[in-house]
């Protein structure tokens, strides 16, 4: 099993399951920008040449969510996830989705406005709206993590992991609002895990 990894990126939601399992996968390392991520060859196993991806024999996997479940039904044994069926289940798919669904989006606009795109293709009132949808979204998020540890009956889970690799991404461009204050302390008891603190120790080189 091989996992196509950049420090800092979504590959990181795999990584940090990885260490949390104690599952051990070969990584290739990359950093965003790579040739290596434009080549035919990389392309063959994932057409938009993004990372994550996942080789496991025949079975090849791009987009982060599915890996995470993928590896779950793998090697979790019934580990950090609710059971199927059940009403915490209902909530762990919710914030397991609304990680890329809901809070990427806006932070794909920011971080192109801020450092991706060209200056001339850059748009005040672009960035203006991506951060109110950000705040929104996080305002949404305070709620479900005040006065707990975790978001799903107070239990870690991937949902965590889904939600705290994309939060760990606004703090660390400095788009984390200080309200909702819950968001930041929940953010802070998953930085003690030190599954988290292997997974982010390179930082985001990206
Ligand atoms: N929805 C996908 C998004 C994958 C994605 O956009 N990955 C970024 C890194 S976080 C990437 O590879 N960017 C390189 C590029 O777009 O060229 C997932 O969750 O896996």
């Amino acid at each position: 099993m091989k996992l196509h990894h950049v420090p800092g990126s979504r590959s990181c939601r795999v990584r940090w399951l990885l260490e949390e399992l104690g599952v051990d996968v070969e990584s290739e390392r990359y950093r965003l920008g790579d040739e290596a991520l434009r080549s035919e060859a990389y392309r063959a196993l994932n057409p938009l040449g993004r990372v994550p991806t996942l080789e496991d024999g025949d079975v090849v996997l791009y987009e982060s969510g599915a890996i995470v479940q993928y590896l779950l039904e793998k090697f979790g044994d019934g580990r950090l996830e609710p059971a199927i069926g059940s009403p915490s289940r209902a909530r762990y798919l919710q914030w397991f989705h609304f990680a890329e669904a809901t809070l990427m989006p806006p932070m794909g606009v920011i971080m192109g406005n801020r450092f991706v795109l060209r200056e001339a293709d850059r748009s005040e009132k672009a960035l203006r709206i991506a951060r109110r949808q950000l705040a929104k979204a996080l305002d949404v998020l305070g709620p479900a993590v005040e006065g707990v540890r975790y978001l799903v009956d107070d239990t870690f889970s991937a949902a965590d992991i889904m939600m705290g690799y994309s939060v760990t991404l606004v703090a660390s461009v400095g788009e984390l609002p200080d309200e909702p204050a819950s968001v930041r302390a929940w953010l802070s008891g998953l930085a003690e895990r030190p599954a988290y603190r292997t997974t982010f120790a390179g930082g985001f080189e990206g």
